[in-house]
């Protein structure tokens, strides 16, 4: 029985790449983000490989987010994996200089976000007793960095509330897993500086990760057997040691 996956955030990054590695594997696909033309497109290139259903919604619209979920038609509706993906950083400024809305903003998109699509998903996981959830934390959210305050906020929430998931539907049998990045090469660094020349300094001197490095992960972390939960996974890029140590080659 092919299994079926919604991923938010996968019009770009590690959605995205996560989108094309499980539908090379023959996993059916529920593909959410805001930008339509992209998730037409990544259905378009998909869907000689795999069934795929998109979803338009803004994770921050409470309403639109369950609408959307629970209006999935039947062949989608029965989520096995949830990729809670969406999030991004929106600004890197002292705490005396960030701006309110920045911090609006990712607590409602990365902390919130998640919560509504998850609250969304879970009760037919808790009804079926099995599911698996990833959540996309990151090095932010086991270590702050300087000027990362609310981001690295967000991850930790993000941390805190798997660590209470996996608790809480332990009696379930579902498994709740969190995947921690460092730097990887995405648009992640376009959204934080809002389209600022810096964000194509954040990724010179060095091999950052790649998105598919991360979709290869998440998608060993789907296939292991049954008795087997990846709980918390870090992964840096080699030249990466920790928030603020990266080996550059000048
Ligand atoms: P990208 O900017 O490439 O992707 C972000 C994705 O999130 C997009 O598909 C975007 O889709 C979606 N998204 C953003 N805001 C919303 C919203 N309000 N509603 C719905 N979807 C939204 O970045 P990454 O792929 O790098 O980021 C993916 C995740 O990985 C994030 O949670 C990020 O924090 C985390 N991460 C990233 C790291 C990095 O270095 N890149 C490292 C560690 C973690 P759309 O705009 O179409 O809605
Ligand atoms: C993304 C990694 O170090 O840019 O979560 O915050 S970092």
């Amino acid at each position: 029985m092919k299994k079926t996956a919604l991923i938010t955030g996968a019009t770009s990054g590690i959605g995205e790449a996560t989108a094309y590695e499980f539908a090379k594997q023959g996993i059916n696909l529920v593909l959410c983000g805001r930008r339509l033309e992209r998730l037409n497109s990544i259905q378009n290139a998909l869907e000689r490989l795999t069934d795929v259903h998109i979803l338009n919604f803004d994770v921050r619209n409470k309403e639109e987010t369950f609408k959307a979920i629970k209006g999935l038609p039947k062949p989608f509706y029965t989520i096995d994996i949830l990729i809670n993906n969406a999030g991004n950083a929106h600004g890197l400024d002292p705490i005396h200089e960030g701006s309110v809305d920045d911090w609006d903003t990712m607590m409602d998109i990365n902390v919130k976000g998640l919560l509504y699509v998850s609250k969304a998903v879970i009760p037919q996981m808790t009804d079926r007793k099995s599911g698996h959830i990833i959540n996309i934390g990151s090095s932010a959210g086991k270590e702050v960095y300087p000027k990362g305050n609310v981001y690295c906020a967000s991850k930790h929430a993000v941390l805190a509330i798997t660590e209470g998931m996996r608790i809480d539907l332990n009696p379930f049998g579902i498994k709740v897993s969190s995947i921690n990045p460092g730097l990887v090469e995405t648009e992640f660094s376009q959204v934080r500086f809002k389209g600022d020349a810096k964000a194509n300094t954040v990724y010179q001197g060095f091999k950052a990760l790649q998105a598919k490095d991360i979709a290869e992960i998440i998608y060993f972390t789907v296939t292991r057997p049954a008795h087997v939960n990846i709980a918390d996974l870090l992964v840096f890029p080699t030249a990466q040691a920790n928030s603020v140590t990266v080996k550059k080659e000048l």
